[in-house]
């Protein structure tokens, strides 16, 4: 689900990030010193109040009883004397009255001592020069700091570590295969060596411009969005000297202690993917221990009264909001519903359930919905818990979230039934309202809005080539074979999209119109910004049927992006596909380096690297390991607390 991604930046700016000492402890410790000068300055006050109070305020004291001795009576006060106006005030006499009047003494003298000796801290406060209470506040910063600091970096609880198969090799036999392997790590070492050089420790490369470049997606701070997204590719690819020079980065400077607002659905699976994926292929605990920091600020999005989160998070704030732009204030399918994967693996390493409940909450929930027609909507309002416009697409809003429910089950080494369950439903209600056959023989899937089908389809949409057929063994013996055709139609369709182009890239849409087939038709619709879908799809097809026509396909687009995308200062999506003479949109994605160039070198290595029965791989092509639970679900696992 990428709308968010191609929304223009709000027009709020942020300053840079300081990458100092993380900002949240700072301001808590400037707080807690004002706050003490205020609590001093209302407790003098109230002191004074106390004091004056003892001694002016009629002696309500005088209610209490004491316990009554044989002398001890309680009498109405009636000779209070002329004027008296309490004449129901009853008064206490006998020994006791002695004894309470030593006891007020004592009291008042206490009152007055504390009262000086507050005034006299005040005044002492007050003597100090401002570098001194400087300095004092300084001394107490880092204080918190460092408790924040030992409190952030407690280790986490072991756990079996899953069968990691496959993490390294899958070197070609064939020496052309193994040539264009070497042609795609040479591309991804252009990209990160340019990021490196001008865009290091920012969100994303500007490579025309040769400087940094952000989205609102990743709220206003520098979080080095590519070195997250870019880790396990590099370590796939045998970079690892570029490896270890994104994990110092992250070490010394990935802080998520920022006033930042950032799309829950994004950080999930560009940062907590990729550090999970990073941590499983490399051993190194930095990144379990990021992850969970980062997954921590992300749960206050969830505090809707429905369990359905916001779409965005202030890191710091914990507020969360929705887009604008979405229907009637709604949470998107797509974000809400790309969770799982990560979140499950967040509470195996942790040992805390509470990852595992958010999402599996957000399941339960939708599955006591109504379905138009078997379809789920792409917008959910989180207050009230209705659908908002009744929107259905397989391509964006709505995308990985049929994807995570497939993979749910894989990952849970199908045991998951629940997961496949409502993946196979919603895959029937979409074959039947969404997929359509054009009048030139092309299989499409089109969007479904208000009641009509628009025969349209999105660059996005053709993920879903892979999915199906990643989906076909587990769909029922008489449907596997179904389900793998479906495949490879979307990507025989897919690949209609590019071929049907100038430059041999896919536009961001295109339609299934009269005449019109696998084209776009708007200005708005004809850019491609190095998406990795319908790689990912020949990917997938490859890994499941060999027919080489994929790599075929795969080594065009690869040739085409090196042709088209790539500039001195790294690559760049293209404003007009159909144009024979690019315009360059001056953004390197972080997804490309993420999915596109790792698609593309698993697509010329052997099955050997990264086995699909053993990795399961997130939206963001960050591969996580199947939990081979033993047929018992997480909640119920030993390893699990
Ligand atoms: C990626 O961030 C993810 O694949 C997401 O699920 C949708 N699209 C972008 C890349 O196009």
């Amino acid at each position: 689900m990428t709308t968010p991604a191609l929304l223009p930046l709000s027009g709020r700016r942020i300053p840079p990030l300081n990458l100092g000492p993380p900002s949240f402890p700072h301001h808590r410790a400037t707080l807690r010193l004002s706050e003490k000068f205020i609590l001093l300055l209302i407790l003098s006050a109230f002191i004074t109040l106390c004091f004056g109070a003892f001694f002016f305020l009629p002696d309500s004291s005088k209610h209490k009883r004491f316990d009554l001795g044989l002398e001890d009576v309680l009498i109405p006060h009636v000779d209070a004397g002329k004027g008296a106006k309490n004449p129901g005030v009853f008064l206490i006499h006998g020994p006791d009255e002695h004894r309470h009047r030593e006891e007020e003494e004592r009291l008042r003298n206490k009152i007055r001592a504390d009262h000086e000796k507050a005034l006299e801290e005040a005044k002492e406060k007050l003597r100090k020069s401002r570098e001194e209470i400087r300095a004092e506040i300084q001394t107490e910063k880092n204080k918190v700091v460092q408790e924040m600091k030992i409190k952030e970096n407690k280790p986490l609880p072991p756990v079996p570590v899953p069968n990691l198969v496959g993490i390294s090799g899958g070197d070609p036999e064939d020496n052309d295969i193994r040539e264009k392997r070497e042609k795609i790590k040479e591309m991804m070492k252009h990209a990160w060596d340019n990021y490196r050089t001008y865009g290091w420790g920012h969100n994303e490369l500007r490579p025309i411009a040769r400087k940094g470049h952000s989205t609102n997606i990743f709220g206003s701070s520098q979080m080095g969005a590519t070195i997250v997204d870019a880790l396990d590719t590099l370590y796939i690819m045998g970079l690892h000297a570029e490896f270890l020079d994104g994990q110092k980065w992250i070490e010394d400077n990935l802080d998520f202690s920022v006033n930042s607002e950032v799309s829950v659905f994004e950080v999930n699976i560009r940062f907590i993917g990729g550090l999970l994926a990073a941590y499983y292929l490399s051993g190194e605990e930095i990144f379990k221990i990021k992850a969970v920091q980062l997954a921590e600020k992300l749960l206050p999005a969830f505090n809707t009264p429905t369990g359905i989160p916001w779409a965005m998070v202030n890191l710091k704030s914990g507020v969360g909001r929705n887009w604008g732009w979405a229907s009637a204030g709604s949470s998107i399918l797509a974000e809400f519903g790309t969770l799982h994967m990560e979140f499950v693996h967040l509470s195996y390493l942790t040992g805390d359930l509470i990852y595992y409940k958010k999402v599996m909450h957000i399941r339960k929930l939708l599955q006591k919905m109504d379905r138009p027609n078997g379809l789920y909507p792409n917008y959910l309002n989180p207050r009230t818990g209705r659908w908002g416009q009744y929107h259905t697409s397989v391509g964006g809003l709505g995308d990985s979230f049929y994807e995570y429910l497939l993979k749910a089950w894989l990952m849970s080494d199908k045991t998951d039934h629940e997961a496949r369950k409502m993946y196979d439903d919603a895959i029937e209600a979409i074959e039947k309202h969404l997929i359509k056959k054009s009048r030139g023989g092309l299989i499409f899937i089109g969007e479904w809005k208000n009641g009509h089908l628009e025969k349209k389809m999105g660059h996005l949409a053709c993920f879903a080539g892979g999915m199906f057929a990643l989906g076909a063994d587990g769909s029922g013996t008489d449907k596997a074979g179904h389900y793998l055709e479906l495949g490879a139609e979307i990507a025989r369709t897919c690949h209609e999209s590019y071929d049907r182009t100038a430059l041999k890239l896919g536009p961001e849409s295109f339609k299934f119109d009269g005449a019109v087939e696998a084209v776009a038709v708007r200005q708005a619709e004809k850019y491609y910004i190095l998406r990795p879908e319908v790689i990912e799809t020949y990917w997938y097809l490859w890994r499941f049927t060999h027919d080489p026509r994929y790599r075929q396909w795969g080594w065009e687009a690869a040739l085409a992006i090196e042709k088209y995308c790539r500039v001195s200062g790294g690559f760049s999506g293209v404003k007009d596909v159909y144009s024979s003479t690019p315009t360059h949109d001056d953004v390197q994605q972080s997804f490309f380096l993420a999915e596109t160039l790792k698609y593309l070198y698993l697509l010329f290595s052997g099955d050997d690297l990264l086995p699909l029965d053993h990795w399961v791989f997130n939206t963001e092509a960050h591969p996580l390991p199947v939990l081979h639970l033993a047929n018992t679900t997480l909640s119920g696992n030993p390893a699990v607390r």
